[in-house]
C-alpha cells in the first residue's frame, strides 16, 4: 500500500509543502501540498522532479576512512569512523586549542542539526569557528537588517507580493531561483495590469518579462541607483515626512549624502536612461505600497552591506513598511537558511538572533546551557576559514551538507586547503561531489524525504520536515551524527560531567532550542513539531496565546532598535573591487539555471533537469561575439587572474555588451577544469564577509582543439560516468551530460590539440560497452574519423565518434527517436561523418514537464498561436509553469521586426 507523507520541498527559500507518495522504501512521486502556505499546491519545476533525482548510484552509503593521504578509502563501521574523528579532533584540540579546529555547515541543514553544530562548537570544543555557506548567500541581508532595522528579520508576507502595487524586483531572477513566488506575482499581475513592476539586474533574465520597466545597471552599481532615486523622492516631495520624523534616525546626514547623487551622476555611473530613473522614482514614490525584493544581484558583493541598507533606506523614508504591500523583503536562497541564522549559525552570530561579539549575549547563551562560558575570540568568516585552513592554523575542518570544492570563489587556494589540512570530515548524502574527494572521513548522511525536522522559509514561516523513508545504506540522519561526536568528544573534553547532548530525537532538540527564542524578536519558545503539525506550518515570532503566528512586522512603527527607531544608513556608493581593463575586458556574472540545484548532487542525477540547458557555457552579447571574431557554439578559453576554464561560448541577447555570464553549476564533475569558481574573486564585503561571487574580470580567447569526441550511451550512467570522468583529464576539454527520459543515457563531449593513443580509445569502447556485441565501425585512421554505433534491437544503445562529431546532434535525435533507419545506415558508409541533409540544429526542452522543444514552440509561434494556443495545443506551460517566462520571451521576440 503507498502512503503519503507531508513534508517541504528541500530546494528554495519559498519552502513549498509537497505530498510525498513512497512505499515505506522508495518514493515513487511527489505533489504540491495544497494545503501549504507557501505554494497551495503549485510546485516548480525543480519540486515537481524531486522523486526522478537522488539516483541510488549516487549516494554516499557507508563511511569510508582514508589513513594516509596518498591512501584511498575504505569502508569502516559507524563506531570506527565516529571514534577516528572524535580522537583527532579531541587531540587537535588539545595540542593546538579549540581554535585549530572547524565546523563548515549549510543552509540546508535543518534547524535542529544546525542547532546541535552550534552547540557542540560553543561548549564542548570552545570555538566561534562555525559558520555556513549562508556566508556566500544571506549574510548581507543579516547585516542589512539588522543595521537598519534592530534584528535579522524579513518582516513581510508571501501575500505581499499579491498586494503590492509596486514591487522591485533587484538582483534577483526569481523566474528561476524562486519560481513558486514568480507564479503568485506572475498571476496578480495578470488580475491586476495596474500593478507596477520595476526590474533591476545587469541581464534582460526572464524575469523581466512581466516587468513594466527594466533597469539594466552595471554590475555592481546598485548603491548608486538607490541613492539615485532617493535624490528624485526628495526632490520631488515624494518621501512620508511623518514617518521618517515618527519613527526613524540618521536622515539628515543621509539626505546630505544623496544630494550628490543627481540624475545625471547616477545615469552615468549605472549606464541607465535619465527617464528610465525618473519612471522608477515616480512608480516607487507614487505607489500605494511598495513592496521590494531582493537576492544574490545584492548580497555577493563587496558592497552588499552598503546594497541592502540603501534599499532599507526608501523603504524608510517613503513609509513603506509593516503596511500591507510594503516592505523589503529578501528572498532567502537555500531552504533553511533562515534556521541558520536563528540558530546562530555564523561565527559572529549566537543562537536567539544574538551576537558572538556581545558580552551579554554570551552570558545568556552560556546561562542556558548550563556552561561557565562560550567563547569569545571571533570566529573565522567563510572565505578567512578556508584561508586559514590553507596556512595551517586550522588543522581539522568539519563539512557537513555544503560542497565548498565547488561553490566558494577562488577554487584554486580552496583546493590547496583541502589538500594540506590535516583532517577533512565531508557529511554528505551524494558520494561524488568535489569535496567528496578530499574527505579523510566520508560520513553518508541521510537527505531528503529521509530526516525529519523543522525548516523556515523566507516568510519567516517553520514547517515540519517528516521523514517519508528509511535512508539508504547506513546513511543517518545530519542531527545523530553531531550528537554522536559531541558525546564522544565530551568524554575527552569534559570528563566526569554530566553530558550535554542527550537527545533521542530532532523534537528534543528543537524544545531546547526554541527556549533560546523566549524574549527576542523572533520567540517562537511556545512552538513545538506537535503544535505545527496542529496548527499547520506557522511564521515567527509566534505567540501561544494567539495561537497563531505574525504575518507582518514592525506595523506599529516600533522598530527592533534600542529606542525602537529605525535606522537610516549613509554609506558612498563604492565600485565592484574588479575593473575591467585591457587584458580582463568583460565582467563575469555568474547565477542560477532553472532546473538545477547549486553543484548538481541531486538535480544532476536526473536526465530530464538537462533538457533545458545541456551543457556550462559562456554566454556573450552577440555584438561581443562579432566583435571577438568568434563563432556560436566555439570553444574558448576563459581566464580571470585566478584560473581558467574552456567552455563553448553563445550568443545571449540577454547579456549586455561588455559583460559575461556562466551558471554557477559546473564544478569538475560535469566538466573539465575546476569549474566557474576557478575565475570568482574571494574578495569579500568588509562587514558581511559576504565574497563578491557576482563580478570578477575575465578574457576570453578562442582555442583550437579541432579532435573531436563524442560519446552517447544508455544504461547504468552513474557508474560509466564514474568510470569515463577520470579518463578526461587527459584532454583539453570534456563535458558530460545525461539526457533522455524514458532511457537515461550519459553524454560525453571532448575536444583536444590532436587524437589520443588508440588504446585510449579501446579503454573508452570499452567502458562503453562498444567492444563486444552488435556494433557498426566505420574507422579513417588517416583522417582518424570513427563511428561506432551500438544498435539493440533495432535500437541504437551507444555511439562513439572522433575526429569531428558534426553529426552528433542528429545522431542523438535518430537515438532519441528510438529506430535505427536506413538513413543512419547510408550516413554509416559515407566516408565523412556529417549528418544527412545538413546538420540538425540541437534542439532544447523549454517545458520540462510536457517535454516540449523550443522548435515546437517556435512552430507553433509562426502560425500564429499565442500563449493560450501554445498551451492548449501543445500542453506547454500547463503543469508547474517554470517555462512560461521563456515562452512570453519567445513570444515577444518574434513579434519584433526583424
Ligand atoms: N533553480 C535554482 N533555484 C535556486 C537555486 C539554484 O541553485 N537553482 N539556489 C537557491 C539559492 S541558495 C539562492 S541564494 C537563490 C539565488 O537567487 P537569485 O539571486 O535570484 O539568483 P542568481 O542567478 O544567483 O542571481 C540573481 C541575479 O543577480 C543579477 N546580478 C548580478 N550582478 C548584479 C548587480 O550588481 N546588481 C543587480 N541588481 N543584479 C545583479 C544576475 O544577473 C542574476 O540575474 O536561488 C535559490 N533558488
Ligand atoms: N560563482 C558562484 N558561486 C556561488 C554562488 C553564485 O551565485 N555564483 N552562490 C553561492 C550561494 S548563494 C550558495 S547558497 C552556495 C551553495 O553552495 P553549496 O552549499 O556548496 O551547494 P550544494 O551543491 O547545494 O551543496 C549542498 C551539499 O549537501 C549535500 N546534501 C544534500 N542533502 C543533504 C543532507 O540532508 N545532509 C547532508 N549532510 N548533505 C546533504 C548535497 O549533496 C550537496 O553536495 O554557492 C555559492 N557559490
Ligand atoms: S519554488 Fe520550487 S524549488 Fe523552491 S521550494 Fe518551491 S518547489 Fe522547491
Ligand atoms: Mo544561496
Amino acid at each position: 500500500m503507498n502512503k503519503v507523507t507531508a513534508s517541504t520541498c528541500c530546494y528554495c527559500g519559498v519552502g513549498c509543502g509537497v505530498l510525498i507518495e513512497h512505499d515505506g522504501e522508495r518514493i515513487l512521486d511527489v505533489q504540491g501540498d495544497p494545503n501549504h502556505p507557501a505554494n497551495y499546491g503549485r510546485l516548480c519545476s525543480k519540486g515537481s522532479t524531486l522523486h526522478k533525482t537522488g539516483d541510488i548510484a549516487a549516494r554516499a552509503l557507508y563511511p569510508e576512512l582514508r589513513l594516509g593521504k596518498a591512501m584511498g578509502r575504505s569502508r569502516v563501521d559507524w563506531d570506527t569512523a565516529m571514534e577516528h574523528a572524535a580522537q583527532v579532533f579531541g587531540t587537535t584540540i588539545a595540542e593546538h586549542g579549540p581554535d585549530s579546529v572547524a565546523f563548515y555547515i549549510s543552509g540546508q541543514l535543518l534547524t535542529e542539526d544546525y542547532y546541535a553544530f552550534n552547540k557542540l562548537a560553543r561548549t564542548v570544543v570552545g570555538t566561534n569557528n562555525l559558520d555556513s555557506n549562508s556566508r556566500l548567500c544571506m549574510s548581507s541581508a543579516v547585516v542589512g537588517y539588522k543595521r537598519s532595522l534592530g534584528a535579522d528579520a524579513p518582516p513581510c508576507s508571501y501575500e505581499d507580493i499579491e498586494l503590492s502595487d509596486c514591487v522591485l524586483i533587484v538582483g534577483s531572477n526569481m523566474a528561476y531561483a524562486h519560481p513558486v513566488l514568480f507564479r503568485r506575482l506572475e498571476q496578480a499581475k495578470a488580475e491586476n495590469p495596474d500593478k507596477r513592476i520595476i526590474v533591476i539586474d545587469p541581464r534582460r533574465t526572464n524575469t523581466c518579462e512581466i516587468a513594466d520597466l527594466h533597469l539594466a545597471l552595471q554590475p555592481g552599481t546598485d548603491v548608486a541607483l538607490f541613492h539615485g532615486l532617493l535624490h528624485i523622492l526628495l526632490w520631488e516631495g515624494w518621501t512620508d515626512r511623518a514617518f521618517v520624523d515618527g519613527h526613524t534616525q540618521g536622515f539628515d546626514e543621509l539626505k546630505s549624502l544623496v544630494r550628490d547623487y543627481t540624475p545625471a551622476m547616477v545615469s552615468s555611473i549605472c549606464g541607465i536612461d535619465r527617464d528610465d530613473l525618473q519612471t522608477a522614482a515616480r512608480m516607487i514614490g507614487s505607489a500605494p505600497s511598495f513592496l521590494s525584493l531582493w537576492c544574490m544581484g545584492l548580497n555577493q558583493s563587496t558592497a552588499g552591506s552598503a546594497k541592502n541598507n540603501a534599499l532599507i533606506n526608501l523603504h524608510l523614508a517613503t513609509g513603506q513598511i509593516g503596511k500591507p504591500g510594503s516592505g523589503p523583503f529578501s528572498l532567502t536562497g537555500q531552504p533553511n537558511a533562515m534556521g541558520g541564522r536563528e540558530t546562530g549559525s555564523l561565527s559572529n552570530l549566537l543562537p536567539g538572533h544574538r551576537d558572538a561579539g556581545n558580552a551579554a549575549h554570551r552570558e545568556e547563551v552560556a546561562a542556558y546551557w548550563g556552561v561557565d562560558s562560550v567563547p569569545a575570540s571571533p570566529g573565522l568568516s567563510a572565505i578567512e576559514l578556508f584561508e586559514a585552513v590553507r596556512v595551517g592554523k586550522v588543522k581539522a575542518l568539519w563539512i557537513a551538507c555544503t560542497n565548498p570544492a565547488q561553490s566558494m570563489p577562488d577554487q584554486t587556494l580552496v583546493r590547496e586547503a583541502l589538500q594540506n589540512c590535516p583532517f577533512v570530515v565531508v557529511q554528505e548524502a551524494f558520494g561524488n561531489t568535489e569535496t567528496c574527494q578530499f574527505a579523510d572521513l566520508l560520513l553518508p548522511a541521510a537527505s531528503w524525504g529521509e530526516k525529519e525536522g523543522s525548516v523556515t522559509n523566507s516568510e519567516r514561516r517553520i514547517s515540519h520536515v517528516r521523514p517519508a523513508i528509511t535512508a539508504p545504506g547506513e546513511a543517518r540522519a545530519d542531527w545523530a551524527i553531531v550528537c554522536d561526536l559531541a558525546r564522544r568528544l565530551e568524554k575527552q573534553l569534559r570528563p566526569g560531567q554530566p553530558s550535554l547532548f542527550g537527545f533521542q530525537s530532532p523534537a528534543e532538540l528543537f524544545d531546547e532550542f526554541k527556549g533560546l527564542t523566549a524574549g527576542r524578536d523572533l520567540d517562537y519558545s511556545t512552538l513545538s513539531h506537535a503544535l505545527i503539525d496542529q496548527l499547520g506550518p506557522q511564521q515567527w515570532p509566534f505567540r501561544a496565546i494567539t495561537g497563531h503566528g505574525t504575518a507582518r512586522l514592525y506595523t506599529d512603527g516600533h522598530f527592533a532598535t534600542d529606542d525602537g527607531r529605525a535606522r537610516f544608513v549613509s554609506e558612498p556608493f563604492i565600485p565592484a573591487k574588479e575593473q575591467r581593463d585591457a587584458r580582463f575586458s568583460l565582467t563575469l556574472n555568474t547565477g542560477r539555471l532553472r532546473d538545477q540545484w547549486h553543484g548538481m548532487s541531486r538535480t544532476g542525477t536526473a536526465a530530464q533537469l538537462f533538457g533545458h540547458v545541456e551543457q556550462a557555457q559562456l554566454s556573450l552579447h552577440p555584438d561581443e561575439i562579432r566583435s571577438r571574431r568568434l563563432r556560436d557554439g566555439q570553444l574558448v578559453s576563459v581566464r580571470s587572474r585566478r584560473g581558467e576554464i574552456i567552455l563553448p561560448v553563445t550568443a545571449d541577447e540577454q547579456i549586455r555588451p561588455g559583460q559575461a555570464f556562466i551558471p554557477m553549476h559546473w564544478g569538475d564533475r560535469f566538466l573539465k577544469g575546476l569549474g566557474v569558481n576557478v575565475l570568482t574573486q574571494p574578495a569579500f564585503d568588509p562587514i558581511s564577509k559576504q565574497p563578491e561571487l557576482k563580478q570578477a574580470s575575465i578574457s576570453v580567447t578562442p582555442v583550437a582543439l579541432p579532435w573531436e569526441l563524442y560519446v552517447l550511451v544508455e544504461g547504468d550512467v552513474q557508474q560509466r560516468f564514474e568510470a569515463l570522468r577520470p579518463m578526461c583529464e587527459q584532454f583539453a576539454f570534456a563535458s558530460f551530460a545525461l539526457t533522455g527520459r524514458e532511457r537515461p543515457a550519459l553524454v560525453m563531449r571532448v575536444a583536444h590539440q590532436s587524437a589520443p593513443d588508440v588504446a585510449v580509445l579501446s579503454t573508452i569502447d570499452r567502458l562503453l560497452g562498444l567492444d563486444e556485441g552488435p556494433v557498426i565501425v566505420y574507422d579513417d585512421a588517416r583522417r582518424s574519423i570513427g563511428k561506432r554505433v551500438k544498435i539493440e534491437d533495432g535500437r541504437i544503445t551507444a555511439i562513439r565518434l572522433t575526429g569531428e562529431t558534426a553529426a552528433r546532434d542528429w545522431l542523438h535525435g535518430v537515438w532519441q527517436s528510438g529506430e535505427a533507419d536506413a538513413a543512419l545506415r547510408r550516413w554509416f558508409l559515407a566516408p565523412l561523418s556529417s549528418p544527412p541533409g545538413g546538420g540538425a540544429v540541437a534542439d532544447k526542452t523549454i517545458c520540462s514537464c510536457m517535454n516540449v522543444s523550443a522548435s515546437r514552440i517556435r512552430a507553433g509561434i509562426e502560425s500564429g498561436q499565442d500563449l493560450d494556443g501554445l498551451k492548449q495545443s501543445l500542453g506547454c506551460g500547463t503543469q508547474c509553469g517554470s517555462c512560461v517566462p521563456e515562452i512570453r520571451r519567445m513570444l515577444a521576440t518574434s513579434a519584433q521586426p526583424a
